[in-house]
């Protein structure tokens, strides 16, 4: 389908007219997805040049049809592009995923700002365990899942993390893009590119508390069990997003349980 011929005759007007008159892609493409019209702002993107290069939901429906489960949009925010969507896992592959990680969890690392490696952090208390692509048959069926609704090859994944938060267990606020300006910038996005997305599923429903909270934006999205919210942590030319600043809250009663997919531009390959 055709995004722009579906966009009012005046918002057609205006991108030709802008177009014409010399107004950069890159602004037309902003002004789109200021107003929402994300499908119309990701078909400029493709026309540019041939592949989209950042993950694109399309947000024609308020239902999506992947190939084995349809999924509901709930919400949609930009800037940074966010969106939620409900139903994604059923609550037996929560169940099961969770299960999978019973044994394996141990505290959760961050990248370090020091030598790039991972390591233990105040900022994050969580554990976690991670799988390979394709580990087991379920995650083979969620990582085709994440292909068909971000449009991204699974390839361009990283390996699935299962978090699990105690009472009090919090990731405070963090970039998941690696920072081009850290010394090692070129060592860290070696294997895979920039981590240019982020989808999260939660995998409970938590009491109170453990939301994931972007205070740049006053977003705050709550664990639901099934959900999954997905976000960019670039601009769609490619650079780092800031807005995109995120915390996994405090956990204040019950136990919070999450799968995390960080999406690469290039094949990633652990
Ligand atoms: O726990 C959350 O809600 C956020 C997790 C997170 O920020 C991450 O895994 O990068």
């Amino acid at each position: 389908m055709n995004a722009i011929l579906q966009l009012e005759p005046s918002w057609q007007k205006w991108i030709v007219e802008n177009i014409n008159r010399g107004v950069p892609f890159n602004n037309i493409i902003n002004t789109l997805f200021e107003r929402g019209f994300y499908n119309a702002a990701y078909e400029l993107m493709s026309q540019q040049s041939e592949v989209i290069n950042i993950p694109y939901i399309d947000v024609s429906n308020n239902s999506i049809a992947l190939p084995d489960r349809t999924v509901k949009l709930t919400s949609t925010f930009y800037p940074p592009f966010v969106a939620v969507i409900d139903s994604f896992l059923s609550n037996k592959e929560c169940d099961q995923l969770i299960k999978s990680s019973e044994g394996k969890l141990k505290n959760s690392r961050v990248v370090s700002p020091i030598d790039g490696s991972f390591a233990d952090h105040d900022a994050r208390t969580s554990t976690s365990c991670g799988f390979q692509r394709g580990a087991t048959d379920l995650i083979t069926k969620i990582e085709k899942r994440i292909e068909a609704l971000l449009h991204w090859p699974e390839i361009r994944g990283e390996g699935l993390q299962v978090l699990h938060y105690e009472k009090g267990a919090e990731y405070r606020p963090h970039f998941d893009f690696f920072d081009p300006k850290h010394p090692n910038h070129k060592e860290i996005t070696g294997k895979g590119g920039q981590r240019v997305g982020t989808l999260l599923m939660y995998l409970s429903d938590v009491e109170s508390g453990g939301g994931t909270c972007f205070p740049k934006i006053n977003l705050e999205v709550r664990p639901k069990k099934g959900t999954a919210l997905y976000f960019s942590n670039t601009k769609f030319d490619g650079s780092v997003e800031p807005l995109s600043l995120h915390a996994g809250m405090p956990v204040i009663k019950g136990t919070k349980y999450l799968a995390t997919k960080w999406l690469r531009t290039n094949a990633y390959v652990s």
